[in-house]
């Protein structure tokens, strides 16, 4: 049912960047000095032997959030709205995914447990009532480029809901896992996250998790390697090229979803952090909770999300923050590489940009 709830409410992640003739927004020039305070990592070792695939992030203080990076120039609507205010952060120690879980891994955990992903299942007039019937059918949304240039205003005119899309069948029936074992696995709803997560005996990370894993240790860098987008010009991540949505020129290398480790990994040893596929996190979404915890004043520690999520696009409508951005993020249309921008998505929505990664805690 994952593409149904998508197309009757809204593609998750950059849905609301939608824009055409909107004005851009300039943010507030802000000076990162002055809003970033050091990262302060805490210098406990290791609590024993890495599990396998997974590196240890030390976990500590730091200033979380993000502004307006000077080199993009003015950035689409609301790409940074929700990160502010940068506010002080404690997470303790953990380990976490190398990677984002591939189709192989999370292969394996179907075959162990028989899992059926919330993509296989076909959705009922009950969940999605006044959805025509011949919109009852499993699948998921797949990116599909328009064959012209189009105004980035609409999300429906380069996403598609695939009838039988789903993560062994990415591109829909006609597609299957040929030469994508190595790639994230994706179609996946925030519930089969969990469901591996558990299997695993882990978790997904806290977006704190997950931002302070991304930042690799540095302080207040636009990205998670620093502060320019391609430094010496290489390609640090996985994003867009060209004309978006119609063309991809795939400059850094890849067109599309690609295997996971292909460019450098950050300074705690983590891959893809940034870009290739969209993450969950296990925070519900609100774009004021940074707010909330900034007036709460001191360090928050281990913030695990709010009691429950709003999003004014679309109130009413349940959503986990997702984060890192995709192969589709572009400054043309969501510059949401940006280490301390925030996605969200629909609890059931997945998509063929969307994946995730685990992490265990230290104490395990
Ligand atoms: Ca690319
Ligand atoms: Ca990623």
């Amino acid at each position: 049912m994952a593409g149904i709830a998508l197309l009757l409410i809204g593609v998750g992640a950059c849905s609301t960047s939608d824009r055409d003739e909107a004005p851009t927004l300039t943010a507030p020039a802000l000076d990162p000095e002055a809003v970033f305070l050091p990262t302060v990592e805490n210098d406990a070792p290791p609590p024993g032997p890495a599990p396998a695939g997974m590196v240890w992030v030390p976990g500590g203080e730091f200033s979380m959030g993000a502004i307006d990076p000077g080199d993009l120039g003015p950035l689409p609507p609301d790409t940074v709205a929700d990160t502010r205010p940068v506010h002080r952060v404690y997470v303790d120690g953990f380990w976490m995914d190398e990677t984002e879980v591939t189709n192989a891994q999370f292969a394996a955990f179907v075959e162990a447990t028989g899992y059926v992903t919330v993509a296989e299942r076909t959705p009922t007039a009950e969940e999605f009532p006044g959805a025509p019937p011949e919109a009852l059918v499993a699948g998921s949304i797949v990116f599909t480029p328009p064959s012209t240039r189009v105004g980035l205003t609409g999300h429906l005119q380069w996403w598609r809901y695939q009838r039988g899309a789903d993560w062994r069948h990415p591109g829909g029936p006609d597609s299957d896992l040929t030469g994508r074992k190595s790639h994230p696995v994706v179609h996946v709803a925030y519930e089969d996250a969990a469901a591996y997560a558990a299997w695993a005996g882990r978790r997904l990370p806290t977006e704190a998790e997950f931002e302070f894993a991304a930042r690799g240790g540095l302080t207040g860098r636009a990205y998670a390697w620093g502060n320019a987008m391609r430094p010496h010009g290489e390609p640090l991540a996985n994003t867009f090229q060209g004309v978006f949505p119609v063309e991809d020129t795939a400059e850094d290398g890849h067109g599309g979803v690609s295997p996971v480790r292909q460019f450098p990994a950050n300074g705690y040893g983590l891959f893809d952090m940034t870009g290739n596929v969209w993450e969950w996190v296990g925070d519900w979404y609100r774009p004021d909770y940074y707010a909330q915890l900034a007036a709460e004043g001191g360090v928050a520690r281990n913030p695990r999300g709010p009691s429950g999520s709003f999003d004014p696009a679309e109130p009413g409508v349940p959503k986990r923050a997702q984060r890192g951005g995709s192969f589709l993020c572009t400054d043309q249309y969501c510059a949401r590489y940006l280490v301390g921008a925030r996605g969200k998505g629909e609890v059931r929505s997945g998509a063929d940009h969307l994946g995730f990664r685990t992490v265990l805690a230290a104490d395990r």
